[in-house]
């Protein structure tokens, strides 16, 4: 399994947003090199990310790459329309992780983001700005843990779950595919695959459309 930031090639950034500035800050941290800033919106092309002009997403691929964008579903989108793609893992200096971590390609850990003994990271995942994932935990491609949201030990997510900021999720839960957890949740229950939960206690609502 590849191991975090363990690559020297300029990395190629897709995406332009908020969420490429996150990346591009934790791998210049990291001593990273963005080489290439793409995004598909004609508004973006010409600004400054991580220090290097954004430029039109013209799909080249002979590049080592980051989905620097938030949206779970358009990371997977995008991670499916380049199969052949070499992905970049990119780990802040001031993410600790323990030595038994397995990590698949293309995720990012932020900023004061904790993962613990034995937890799986799986394909394009986001582990957020101070977000911690503790033991054994198992986190499934796609998915984001939000900024300061608490896995706590052996929680198993599923693909493309959103882990809303400041949740927190109890031992031994599973939260089922492409399932959303407000910010700020305290769940208490498995969460069913494709349901929204927020409070504390977390409950079901229907999501807003
Ligand atoms: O909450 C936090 C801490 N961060 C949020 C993050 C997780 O998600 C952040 O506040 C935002 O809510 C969001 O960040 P993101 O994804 O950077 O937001 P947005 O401004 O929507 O930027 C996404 C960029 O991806 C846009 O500029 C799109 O044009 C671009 N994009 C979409 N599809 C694409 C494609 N770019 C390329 N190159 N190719 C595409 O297919």
């Amino acid at each position: 399994m590849p191991t975090p930031s363990d690559e020297s090639r300029p990395i190629t950034l897709i995406g332009a947003g908020g969420h490429a500035r996150v990346a591009a800050t934790c791998a210049r941290r990291a001593g990273l090199v963005i080489g290439a800033v793409l995004d598909a919106d004609p508004d973006r092309i010409g600004q400054v990310v991580g220090g290097v002009e954004v430029t039109a997403d013209d799909q080249r691929g002979d590049s080592l790459f980051h989905l620097a964008i938030g949206s779970n579903r358009t990371r997977r989108d995008l991670a499916f329309a380049r199969p052949g793609a070499d992905w970049a893992t990119i780990t802040d200096p001031d993410a600790s992780l323990a030595d038994d971590v397995i990590f698949d390609v293309g995720i990012l850990i932020g900023m004061g983001a904790r993962v613990q003994a034995g937890a799986r990271l799986g394909r394009h995942v986001i582990v957020n700005t101070g977000a911690i994932v503790e033991h054994d935990c198992v986190v499934g491609d796609f998915a984001h843990v939000a900024p300061g949201a608490v896995l706590t030990g052996a929680v198993q997510v599923g693909e493309g779950v959103m882990v809303g900021a400041g949740s927190v999720i109890l031992p031994g839960l599973s939260i089922g595919d492409w399932a959303v957890v407000g910010a700020g949740a305290v769940v208490t229950r498995s969460v069913e695959a494709g349901t929204t939960v927020v409070g504390n206690p977390a409950h079901r609502v229907e999501p807003r459309r």
